[in-house]
């Protein structure tokens, strides 16, 4: 009988012994799924680190072109995509990564050892928001390797967000907060910077059926559909009986993705005719974020298709997403199929 450990957030359990824990779940775990995950808690840490330093250094810098430890500063998200290559890449789990911010696969090199698990991530999604202070955000996705041989393909980062074995994200914010899930329910945990540990602090999120606030960029309104255009005003409530959500967008996809996580909402970026495919990435933005989403009660679609079963054809390709409560994501679903008579059901 496997005894499955509830924790109340009341508890002080570390992310490494919840990680543990699950595994225990799964007796015929190796500890390598665990290995990966422990690894970019690491590496988290270490990206708050720089981001909590960079409005510092921006000051500094700007006067004299360094940052305040002297170094020529780099482009913080370059330095967080560094920063999980360089965690990740020698642990021996991985057998290949894509990060957002490098056009191909990135090899585990010759003298480190392959493992059987592919990462994908966005380093630091919404960077650009950093010099405003505004929440910026770490995205990840693991899943098996798929191909034979030592090395990871393309193949193997091309898989539908189904079949991820976990996912997760960390938000840069009045906390630092990593959140993942491995199929087992979605647990945030709070960055402790006076011991540098992640301590549970939201076991089991789920998020509301309905949601609170609507997180969409109204300025691209005149480049959406006519079916995008009447779903965001039924979100509205100027088209039916509708409760009209609190339009909260911050423009930085993992803050407004983790409020509606937790207070309930709709976070919606239609395709319009400036990108016809949409803006986010699928494999390390849409995917993830999806996994979690389903992982805590909700739900997340491109307007036709379930997130998670969308073949991705290429590394970088993007994706319209509509992600969030349950109910509004359905709502998405009909009006954007054009059936406007259901979505009044
Ligand atoms: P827009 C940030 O650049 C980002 O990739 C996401 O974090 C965010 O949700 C989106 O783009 C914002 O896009 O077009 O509204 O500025």
């Amino acid at each position: 009988m496997l005894t499955v450990v509830k924790h109340t957030a009341t508890s002080v359990v570390t992310i490494e012994r919840f990680i543990i824990e699950e595994e225990r779940n799964h007796p015929e775990a190796t500890g390598e799924l665990s290995g990966i995950l422990y690894d970019l808690a690491l590496a988290a840490k270490m990206i708050a680190n720089k981001v909590r330093s960079a409005g510092l250094a921006d000051i500094l810098g700007s006067a004299e072109s360094e940052n305040v430890q002297g170094e020529v500063q780099q482009k913080l998200d370059i330095m967080a995509n560094e920063i999980i290559v360089k965690a990740m890449d020698h642990g021996g789990r991985l057998c290949a990564m894509a990060s957002e911010e490098e056009p191909g696969i990135i090899q585990i090199p010759e003298h480190f050892r392959c493992g059987k698990y592919c990462l994908l991530f966005d380093p630091l999604d919404g960077s650009s928001n950093i010099d405003v202070n505004v929440p910026v955000g770490t995205i990840f996705s693991v899943v098996r390797k798929i191909t034979r041989g030592r090395h990871g393909e393309l193949e193997d980062m091309l898989q539908p967000g189904r079949r991820q074995v976990a996912a997760g994200y960390v938000i840069y914010g009045s906390s630092t907060m990593l959140v993942y899930t491995t199929g087992q329910g979605a647990h945030g945990f709070t960055l402790d910077p006076s011991i540098g540990e992640f301590l549970l602090s939201h076991p089991n999120i789920r998020i509301p059926e309905n949601g609170r606030y609507l997180s969409v960029n109204d300025s691209y309104e005149n480049h959406w559909s006519e079916n995008a255009r009447t779903l965001m005003r039924h979100y509205k409530g100027l088209e039916s009986d509708h409760k009209a959500l609190s339009t909260r967008y911050v423009g930085s996809l993992v803050a407004d993705f983790h409020r509606n996580l937790l207070g309930g909402g709709i976070f919606a970026y239609p395709s319009n005719t400036k990108s016809p495919h949409g803006k986010l990435r699928l494999l390390y933005e849409a995917n993830p974020l999806a996994f979690i989403v389903e992982q805590a009660g909700g739900a997340a679609c491109d307007g036709t298709r379930r997130i998670l079963d969308v073949e991705p054809t290429e590394l970088h390709q993007r994706t319209p997403l509509y992600i969030g409560s349950k109910n509004e994501v359905e709502l998405a679903t009909r009006l954007l199929a054009g059936q406007r008579e259901l979505a009044l059901a």
